[in-house]
């Protein structure tokens, strides 16, 4: 039982249909909102049921079509719980199975090409989303990306499948189908015989393109594509605020963060985050620290680096309530940076969860960084 495989010519992305020969129920993965038509034709085609869409992570390149796909077919979307997409049915943790008839996939999660990026294993398959190209691999330089954890999610993650499992990645360039883990292993031009330290190196020294539709793409997939959204989106703008940037809701600082135009610096102290919680891949900048929640002697070099490795973006500076991060957004302000606040901060305010979750066209599942 092969997969069965799609190609978008536009963003050279390869969508995936796995069937259950038995029970003709079905899988979808990064359907492309292009290819609506020719995909709902194809399902009818095939005399398949579809049960779940899977996103391999937030697409920079291209719109998908989840968001219809279930509209027209009742299909839910499962998607990896770091890609802070809202409007899924599951959000998939490492490890986690999606049943379908009797056939099953486990997520595995590969971050690197973004944080939240997963690979999907199904029988001698791995879909390897924008982690493992045919020859090459995701490029790390937004979206949280990185490549130090690219070369462990390949290398310890995806070249320990064994060698005969088929490759399928989410894109190909030059119009090669699928590879093999033995094969991409032995013969991978950035990852065959690399050290950690040389693989960092080639990633640094890529200085790609940003793609071109990465600004209207990654906003539109964190709602799966779903154009009512747009309007709540819209009307998330940052709020001004007195002696610094201004505040953003947690969904606008992620977005932000997650489309690469801003900065997200997590404030709070080290033994805070161990206790309450991470964000998975925040820069970390303490405002106060202990003993006794003395401020930081280096807060104003910190984040002054932390700017300028960025390029100069825009800082979104998170605590636990939001009242220290306004404190810290003032301070970077006099130093001449451009910083917001996170509202209501990790923990989330409840009252305004409620609210925003009442609001029409909001599906809200919890706060980006908390996987709810
Ligand atoms: N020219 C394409 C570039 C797409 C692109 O950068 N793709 C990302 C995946 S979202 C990537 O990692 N590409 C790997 C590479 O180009 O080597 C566009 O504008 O959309
Ligand atoms: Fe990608």
């Amino acid at each position: 039982m092969q997969p069965i495989q799609w190609f978008d010519p536009e963003s050279s992305t390869y969508t995936y249909l796995l069937i259950d020969e038995t029970t003709r129920d079905a899988v979808l993965i990064d359907p492309v909102d292009t290819q609506l038509e020719h995909d709902l034709a194809a399902l009818k085609e095939h005399n398949v049921r579809l049960n779940w869409i899977l996103e391999t992570h937030a697409h920079a390149d291209h719109i998908t079509s989840a968001g219809q796909l279930i509209e027209h077919t009742g299909a839910k979307a499962a998607v990896p719980a770091g890609c802070g997409i809202q409007s899924a049915a599951r959000q998939l943790q490492d490890g986690d199975v999606i049943e379908f008839g009797g056939e099953s996939i486990r997520a595995i999660h590969t971050p690197g090409h973004t944080a939240g990026s997963m690979s999907f294993l199904w029988r001698n398959n791995v879909f390897t989303g924008d982690t493992l190209l045919i020859d090459g691999c995701g490029r790390t330089d937004f979206q949280s990306g990185s490549a130090d954890a690219l070369y462990t999610s390949i290398t310890e993650r995806l070249f320990t499948l064994p060698p005969e499992t088929l490759v399928w990645p989410a894109h190909d360039y030059r119009g090669r189908a699928h590879s093999s883990i033995g094969h991409e292993r032995a013969h991978n031009s950035r990852l065959a015989h690399k050290t950690r330290a040389e693989f960092i190196a080639i990633m640094d020294a890529l200085h790609l393109p940003k793609p071109r539709r990465i600004d209207e793409a990654v906003p539109a997939n964190l709602w799966l594509g779903v154009q009512h959204h747009a309007g709540a989106v819209d009307d998330d703008a940052p709020k001004v605020a007195a002696g610094y940037a201004g505040d953003v809701s947690p969904e606008l600082a992620w977005r932000w963060w997650q489309s690469g135009k801003a900065v997200f610096v997590d404030i709070r102290t080290q033994a805070e985050r161990e206790w309450v919680g991470f964000v998975p891949d925040a820069l970390h900048v303490a405002w106060k620290e202990w003993p006794g929640m003395a401020m930081n002697p280096e807060f104003d070099a910190q984040i002054r680096s932390v700017v300028d490795a960025s390029g100069g973006k825009p800082l979104v500076m998170l605590c636990r309530s939001g009242v220290r991060s306004i404190a810290a957004a003032k301070r970077a302000t006099e130093l001449g940076l451009t910083a917001y606040n996170i509202l209501e901060g990790f923990e989330g305010d409840p009252d305004a969860v409620a609210h925003r979750s009442s609001r029409g066209g909001w599906r809200y599942r919890g706060l980006p960084w908390r996987q709810n």
